[in-house]
């Protein structure tokens, strides 16, 4: 089998509330407090995943996290909460973030044609900047290494240290003429923000491609322009997004954006870079709406597609952009809006649900790979098991845990990954 690439969508999980707790991440402060519902949003989350199905493409899956956590619980002290205590109810919330849901965070990958070895290389990303998404990392590496077991094929690596932060592919690009030749790699690190944090730290992005073998002439490492995480763009994955030989990007993502273009185009002359003005379409409405926040993705005709969330089509600046887009003869060819309406009121799009593996799918573990029957026995348990809706003030409530770890303990039973427990 050649090798394809294969997206990891996270499941979200039963634990899915808004507390709040990005910042930096417009929509996750713009939502705090307000009722969630994990079960409409893990049953949206597999409709995307049926939806990529059925274009004909590879599709896996990865499953929430242990949720609360009783791990970050005991090493802060708090297996007994002070409820008049804001700080400890809010420390409390992250042990119960459903937030590994987004997968792009989940590590960064870089394919066997890119690596000295020959062999598919990922590293668990640390999260280190947000203190809920920082305890996934070691239980997603477990993860990995159930999913991506064959040495052969192989090489999962833990976090990089915690001095530099780390938030995996969602900082990460490649481009290539095709997926399964030698690639591109990109690195996109960020300074400063202003008043939010800048997420990646050039330092983690290097080590990464050390670890990894690559080719230090295929390795671009580039500043995130701090006008875009001052806006909202805590990640780049949120402003640029590429596939195969197309990158298409907001003109503000990058610090030096003509420099970085010219950059892509001597090292691949094939690029295809697709700009969109912000005279056409503004910083703001490219954040609000998480236009780049698409899944970029070679279909089986060869045409590219773009899946974009519902919030971009309907927003009329994108919407007025797109139709000018698909009537030209420009690179993208299909425009396909999904709706991720829970998540992305958490700040996530279809991009951030997914983490995408060139590999060939026989070499990965079936328990973490797709096809429409299983789907639909996915889709059963979530639709009976998790909670309707989570109200934050509900969040510590035991009635509450028992149900969202009996949610994720059936599911691991389905999957037959009850060692993930
Ligand atoms: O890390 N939101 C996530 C969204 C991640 C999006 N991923 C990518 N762009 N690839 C984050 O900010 C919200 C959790 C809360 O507020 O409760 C949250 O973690």
């Amino acid at each position: 089998m050649p090798l394809v690439e294969i997206n990891f969508d996270g499941l979200v999980g039963p634990s899915h509330n808004y507390a709040g707790l990005s910042l930096g991440n417009l929509a996750s402060a713009s939502h705090a407090g307000e009722v969630s519902y994990p079960r409409a949003a893990a049953l949206q989350g597999i409709a995307k995943m049926r939806h990529n199905l059925g274009l004909g493409l590879a599709q896996g899956l990865f499953a929430p996290l242990p949720r609360p956590n009783p791990v970050l619980l005991g090493a802060l002290g708090l297996n007994a909460v002070d409820e008049t205590d804001p700080a400890q109810r809010r420390l409390r919330a992250s042990a119960w973030s459903a937030s590994s849901m987004w997968t792009a965070n989940a590590a960064t990958v870089s394919p066997a044609p890119d690596t000295a070895d020959g062999r598919c290389h990922l590293t668990a990303a640390n999260l280190v900047t947000m203190p809920h998404r920082s305890q996934e990392w070691p239980d997603t590496v477990r993860q990995l290494r159930l999913a991506f077991a064959s040495a052969a094929h192989f090489t999962v690596h833990d976090a990089v240290p915690a001095c530099f932060g780390d938030e995996g592919a969602a900082n990460h690009m490649r481009m290539t003429t095709a997926h399964d030749a030698p690639g591109l790699e990109l690195f996109v690190y960020g300074k400063t923000g202003g008043a939010f944090p800048a997420r990646q730290h050039e330092q983690a992005s290097r080590a990464v491609a050390r670890l990894h073998g690559l080719n230090p002439e295929r390795c671009l490492f580039i500043e995130q322009a701090p006008e875009a995480i001052a806006a909202g763009a805590f990640h780049n994955d949120v402003v640029a997004v590429a596939n195969e030989r197309v990158l298409f990007t907001h003109e503000q993502a990058f610090a030096d954006p003509d420099g970085t273009y010219a950059a892509i185009r001597t090292r691949l002359p094939e690029a295809e870079i697709v700009v969109v003005p912000a005279s056409a379409i503004s910083l703001a409405d490219a954040i609000k709406s998480y236009l780049f926040n698409a899944q970029l993705l070679t279909l089986p005709t060869g045409e590219v597609g773009l899946v974009i969330p519902l919030e971009a089509w309907e927003t009329p600046s994108v919407r007025g952009w797109l139709d000018g887009m698909l009537a030209s003869n420009g690179p993208i060819r299909r425009v396909l809006p999904v709706d991720v309406r829970q998540s992305m009121a958490n700040g996530g799009g279809p991009a951030c649900l997914r983490l995408r593996v060139v590999a060939d799918p026989a070499t990965v573990d079936p328990r973490f790979m797709l096809d429409e029957a299983k789907v639909a026995l996915i889709e059963r348990i979530v639709a009976i098991q998790w909670p309707e809706q989570i109200d934050p003030a509900d969040i510590g409530a035991q009635s509450l845990a028992k149900t969202v770890i009996a949610a994720r303990a059936a599911l691991l039973d389905l999957l037959g990954l009850e060692q993930l427990s």
